[in-house]
């Protein structure tokens, strides 16, 4: 067994009661109540998923095992020559609630290496794939084309004890994190850069190798480890971290509730957003001949949008009622890397100008900018300009919260999910009963 799936075991062996223990003595304890609005407004606020991986506040924003964003790039050890921190070191974080030392993060990045290799199927799969499909669709397929290797499935058909499931999941989670940076940058190497794939390079860490497999040069390897860490994970409500859950609560292996993930994050409303900004943002620059707005006239661009009816992209979150921790730790990069860049010129009067137009239009619970508003200008800057390859980034990164959580889903025997729906006619009884009651 590896170190990490040793300490891993004695992280679960050491939480199950605490489970056990809830649900025996407190399992009819509220946790809150449902309104029509949240009902309506898709299960918005319903407290009724948990995790320990991470926690998002509304104030304060996402904190990974209890770490804030930059807690947890200041205490994660970095790659040598490099400023940001392992992303193997991070998974382990992840996995176990505790910073690992810097063997610890090799460790985990040799475990990785050992199970990196591609098989040469998922190949085939892609390059029979009309070459214009979208890159996500292809990822997604590469993911699902996989599970024939699904070692859960084989464990499971050979008869598995409850408190096992966690181990052939482990199993299968670390050989699809291994694989994904490969798979990821040999679509957009087929895709985009005439059918010109790279090598993996195994000298090197798993962020840094995918920015290798892309052909762009450093810091393009810390771009990669910190938009991955960035995107690992934002509590279980979200679209992507939902779905993962969700299709893996009725023991589907990983591949299959990977592959789900990403159909989730493909929206417009959820990853897609990113390269929405960048386009917004591109269109202006077009109207505004390459020049660099005034307030006056970016807040009428923004008007122009809000008054068609369109939302601005890249501000606004269901749970963040601050800015984002993603946003501000991709901005301190550009004003370290690229602060003179045009778009992100953009990027920085947007942050001033659209938080008090959408505070005036009253509709936005939250004005502030969110994570996509920052990712694409940073992609955009080191010559990765292919929007639609923006989503898929977001995904490889999304992988390692949704693994980690699906194996101690699997660690702590969460069952299917079934939330229960009502119809259009139970909701109008419940609301005239309440208006009776309130009249009286
Ligand atoms: N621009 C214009 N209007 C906005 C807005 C924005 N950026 N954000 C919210 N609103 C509007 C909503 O469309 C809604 O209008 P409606 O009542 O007419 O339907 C109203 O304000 C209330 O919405 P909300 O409760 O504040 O937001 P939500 O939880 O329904 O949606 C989100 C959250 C992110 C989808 C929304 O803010 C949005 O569409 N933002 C722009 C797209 C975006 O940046 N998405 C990325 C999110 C992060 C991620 O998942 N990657």
């Amino acid at each position: 067994m590896s170190k990490l799936k040793d300490k891993l075991q004695e992280k679960i062996e050491a939480w199950r009661p605490r489970t056990t223990a809830l649900l025996k003595k407190a399992g009819d304890v509220k946790l809150g109540d449902v309104t029509i609005g949240m009902a309506i407004g898709g299960a918005r606020g319903v407290k009724c998923l948990v995790t320990d991986i991470s926690y998002l506040d509304p104030q304060e924003g996402i904190r990974f095992r209890g770490f804030t964003i930059p807690e947890t790039l200041q205490k994660l050890p970095k790659v040598p020559g490099s400023d940001m921190p392992y992303v193997e070191g991070f998974l382990y974080l992840l996995l176990t609630g505790d910073v690992p030392t810097k063997a610890d993060a090799e460790e985990v990045a040799g475990e990785l290496k050992a199970r990196a290799a591609v098989p040469q199927y998922v190949f085939d799969v892609l390059r029979a794939m009309p070459r214009d499909t979208h890159p996500m669709t292809m990822l997604s397929a590469a993911i699902l084309c996989m599970q024939r290797d699904s070692i859960y499935v084989k464990r499971y058909n050979e008869g598995l004890g409850k408190n096992d499931h966690w181990d052939p999941t482990y199993e299968d989670a670390m050989n699809l994190l291994a694989r994904l940076p490969e798979i990821g940058a040999y679509i957009f190497r087929m895709k985009y850069r005439a059918d010109t794939p790279i090598a993996p390079d195994p000298k090197l860490d798993w962020g840094g190798n995918f920015a290798h497999m892309m052909g762009v040069p450093q810091p393009y390897d810390d771009v990669s480890r910190l938009y991955f860490i960035l995107h690992s994970d934002h509590e279980s409500g979200n679209v992507s971290a939902h779905t993962g859950h969700l299709v893996a609560s009725a023991l589907s292996d990983v591949y299959y509730s990977a592959s789900a993930m990403i159909n989730g994050l493909a929206g417009p409303l959820h990853g897609l957003a990113n390269q929405e900004v960048l386009r917004w943002i591109q269109g202006v620059m077009e109207k505004m001949g390459g020049k660099i707005p005034t307030e006056e006239e970016m807040g009428k661009f923004v008007w122009d949008t809000l008054e068609s009816g369109q939302v601005v992209p890249g501000f606004g979150h269901a749970v963040l009622r601050k800015t984002d921790p993603r946003y501000m730790e991709q901005r301190n990069f550009c004003l370290k890397h690229l602060p003179n860049d045009p778009i992100f010129k953009y990027v920085d009067l947007l942050f001033k100008v659209v938080p008090p137009i959408l505070e005036k239009q009253g509709k936005a619970k939250n004005p502030w900018p969110n994570v996509d508003a920052q990712s694409g200008v940073i992609q955009w800057y080191y010559g990765v300009r292919e929007y639609d390859f923006y989503t898929c980034l977001f995904g490889i990164g999304r992988a390692l919260g949704v693994m980690c959580n699906i194996i101690w889903d699997r660690a702590l025997g969460y069952p299917i999910e079934r939330p229960k729906s009502v119809t259009t006619a139970m909701l109008e009884e419940v609301a005239a009963k309440a208006e009776a009651a309130a009249k009286k």
